[in-house]
């Protein structure tokens, strides 16, 4: 209760901020994306991490307020380093179920969209497994809507939530993430190995491109790369930085 008046100043007080963690191509190690995560800088309480005031936001129903703060941040953002001349890459921003769940998800990146004016190719939305959980028809018709714009979905946290694999057909998804704990142990547990061998191997067949989450060392990259994943995002390459440090990342390693 607490947390859930706090977070009602937090919008109205620009408590908020993106942090955007680049994702790579394994290959090359050339940038590919960004993710944007969001940070809440308390005045008094500091730092509140995501995983705690997130589900209190869709608990109150904040989440809506918060989440079109994030997409037109993200997509501002991005625009702006395309008219710096900075190279552009697809901005992913983590969406909630409970936005495409009450049908205001469309109308909110739309908005975004328009008024940033940043192209629909730039910009993509995590969505969870969640999501197909008592999906309304309102889910399906606005991914549907969305990605005939230009925008792409990923599927976050992949095969960790209720992933029944007939929603990979049914929902329009590109793109596959693989999550963070099939990485963490990859060297040392072989059943980790083959199921994210299965996950890169599955979205081959499926046409999705698969990204790996949480790569913390090049042993773990290695083998990620042994099995054919694509892509990657982790410590072992960049943590989330906010705008500016993400600016000087990029000129450094140019
Ligand atoms: O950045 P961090 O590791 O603390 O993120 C924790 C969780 O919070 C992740 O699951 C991430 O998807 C989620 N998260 C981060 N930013 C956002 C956001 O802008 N909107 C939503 N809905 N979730 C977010
Ligand atoms: O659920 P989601 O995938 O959106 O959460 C992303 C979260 O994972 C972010 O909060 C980010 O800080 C965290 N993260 C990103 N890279 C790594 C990593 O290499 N190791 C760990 N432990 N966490 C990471
Ligand atoms: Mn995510
Ligand atoms: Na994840």
């Amino acid at each position: 209760l607490f947390l859930e008046a706090a977070l009602r100043d937090a919008l109205s007080d620009n408590q908020f901020t993106l942090y955007y963690q680049p994702q790579v191509d394994l290959a090359s190690g050339r940038l590919i994306g960004l993710e944007a995560l969001l940070r809440w800088q308390h005045p008094q309480f500091g730092n509140i991490p995501p995983s705690r005031f997130i589900p209190i936001a869709e608990g109150c129903g904040l989440i809506t307020d918060i989440g079109e703060w994030v997409l037109r941040e993200a997509c501002r953002q991005n625009r702006a380093w395309m008219d710096a001349g900075i190279a552009v890459t697809p901005v992913a921003v983590n969406v909630s179920a409970i936005q495409l769940h009450h049908g205001n998800l469309q109308p909110a990146v739309e908005a975004a969209l328009a008024s940033s004016g940043l192209p629909p190719s730039l910009l993509e939305l995590e969505v969870t497994e969640s999501l197909f959980i008592d999906a309304s028809p309102r889910t399906l018709e606005q991914m549907s809507a969305l990605r005939l714009l230009g925008i792409s979905f990923s599927l976050d946290d992949f095969g960790t939530g209720y992933s029944s694999l007939k929603y990979l057909k049914q929902f329009p998804i590109d793109k596959l993430k693989i999550d963070q704990s099939f990485v963490r142990d990859l060297f040392e547990d072989d059943d980790d190995l083959a199921i994210a061998d299965a996950i890169v191997s599955m979205g081959r067949r499926l046409r999705l491109k698969v990204i790996a989450e949480g790569i913390e060392d090049a042993q773990q990259l290695a083998l990620l790369s042994e099995i054919g994943c694509e892509f990657g995002q982790g410590f072992f390459f960049a943590l989330p930085m906010s705008a500016d440090e993400l600016v000087h990342w990029r000129a450094t390693r140019e």
